[in-house]
């Protein structure tokens, strides 16, 4: 039989600045869903990106005087460089200023639309705030009229564009999202978005004059017109697999995509938009969308004017990757939003890595070093209760909460039974036990795996070479 296969996708980010610990979150929990799969034996992959064609990366590198292409080559290999020390195991980066691998099928798609008779040119008077990348109402703005989300003043715009039909797919969405054909995780996100829904959804301007935008891919047939970044920017979903190009094996394979994962704040971009486009384009649509919450740090949302910005590298720095990913896996619900400081990352790490999963593996392994004469040959056993049922939600919270509980059984099991002691009087009986606990520990470490892969490994490697680990965290303090 063949395995199955799971196609995973993050966001493509914005390189307009450094990645903080908010796009660590979204491309953690993707890590570890696709290492989740793989160890299952589904055929998995998993993509990534970068959002290239945004007017944010060329104001930011004028400012700094430097030119875009260059500006966005240093911050992408920043991006690469923060994915290999996360242990990101994406199997694509997509660019999409890629002009082989992205704009063919970007452009394979506008002539798709074209074709269904969704595409209309029209002059439009509208706001445009370019932190959103996106027209934005009079009714949404903030006192002061700044964009409710990107602070800044949105500016009037008056040129023509070319439309999409975006409410001609308003019933026929609402209508998949509603049966979970297109299922949005969790429900209240399900709710918000079919709200939105039964409002209406208004046509979408597709398209900017070339002359006002430097980056960007050209409308096919028309020189005059660029492609609105989000029009290009969702394509990336297919055209990283093949899509417009003579070579669509991986499209074959794995579109459908299993999962998108996406922060709130671009949920009607992928529930909307991206699904419209694939209907008009006679494609077939995700089969989930996965919406986490915002992170914030100390209460507040992450930014540069209030200083309180995470920068994932500097955590790596100071307590390895391990621990950042065990803290966007345990300490961050998948489905609400979530909160870090670097009080809250340094309590964590001391109770449950160092004082927990280190303390506990050494503490088993130095026992088995001494008492025990060779290794334990360890049994396979399928993954504990719940654990499977977890993944299957996509709550990988849960997932971890399952072996942190089962860290604690094993804590409480050697206080009960004491084999450090019973082992001057019962050997035997000492040796039984220490073994069931590498057993159980081995156990863990397999549960561990896609969480922590550098860590789980080393506990496996420990256990068969009967020593203790190598020192997995160490106190800080
Ligand atoms: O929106 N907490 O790119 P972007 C949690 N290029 N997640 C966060 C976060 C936070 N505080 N801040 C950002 C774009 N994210 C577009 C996407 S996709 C075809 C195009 C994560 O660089 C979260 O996943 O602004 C959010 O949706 C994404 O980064 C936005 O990244």
């Amino acid at each position: 039989m063949q395995h199955p296969t799971f196609y995973i996708t993050t966001p493509i980010y914005y390189p307009n600045a450094k990645l903080h610990m908010g796009h660590a979150y979204t491309t953690t929990l993707c890590d570890i869903i696709a290492r989740y799969h793989r160890i299952k034996g589904d055929r998995t992959y998993f993509l990534s990106g970068a959002d290239e064609n945004t007017e944010k990366v060329v104001r930011e590198a004028v400012q700094r005087g430097i030119d875009p292409i260059e500006y966005l080559d240093s911050v992408v290999a920043e991006f690469e460089s923060l994915y290999e020390r996360l242990h990101i195991s994406h199997d694509q980066f997509i660019r999409t200023s890629d002009q082989v691998a992205h704009w063919p099928g970007a452009q394979a798609m506008w002539e798709q639309l074209v074709k269904s008779g969704d595409i209309y040119k029209q002059t439009y008077r509208g706001l445009y705030c370019v932190g959103a990348e996106s027209f934005v109402t009079e009714k949404d703005l903030r006192p002061g009229g700044l964009c409710p989300d990107h602070d800044e003043a949105p500016h009037v715009v008056e040129e023509e564009n070319y439309f999409f039909r975006l409410s001609k797919y308003t019933d026929v969405i609402r209508a998949k999202i509603e049966s979970d054909e297109l299922q949005i995780i969790p429900a209240s996100r399900k709710a918000e978005i079919l709200a939105l829904l039964r409002e209406g959804l208004t046509d979408v301007s597709f398209s900017r004059p070339a002359e006002k935008v430097t980056l960007g891919v050209p409308v096919p047939n028309d020189p005059s017109q660029k492609m609105y970044v989000w029009c290009d920017a969702l394509t990336n979903y297919i055209t990283a697999l093949g899509y417009g190009r003579s070579d669509s094996a991986l499209l074959q394979q794995f579109w459908p995509a299993n999962l998108h994962v996406v922060g709130k704040d671009i949920l009607r971009f992928h529930a909307a938009i991206w699904p419209a486009m694939l209907l008009s384009a006679g494609l077939p649509l995700p089969r989930a969308i996965l919406v986490h919450g915002m992170i914030t740090s100390g209460g507040r949302k992450m930014s540069k004017s209030l200083g309180n910005v995470i920068d994932p590298v500097e955590l790596i720095d100071e307590y390895g990757a391990e621990a950042v990913r065990y803290y966007l896996a345990r300490e961050v619900s998948p489905f609400e939003d979530g909160d870090i400081t670097h009080e809250t990352f340094k309590e964590v790490y001391n109770a449950n890595l160092a004082n927990g999963l280190g303390n506990l593996a050494a503490r088993i392994m130095t026992m088995a070093e001494k008492y025990l004469e060779e290794p334990v040959s360890i049994k396979k056993f399928p993954f504990p209760n719940g654990y499977e049922e977890a993944f299957a939600q996509y709550n990988i919270q849960r997932a971890a909460d399952i072996a942190w509980e089962d860290i604690g059984k094993l804590d409480a099991y050697i206080q009960e039974t004491q084999p450090f002691k019973i082992v001057k009087i019962d050997r035997e009986g000492a040796r039984a036990i220490i073994a069931e606990l590498v057993q159980r520990l081995s156990i863990i470490a397999h549960m561990l795996e896609p969480f922590l892969p550098e860590s789980a490994g080393k506990i496996q490697t420990a256990i068969a070479e009967n020593k203790k680990p190598e020192n997995l965290f160490a106190r800080k303090e």
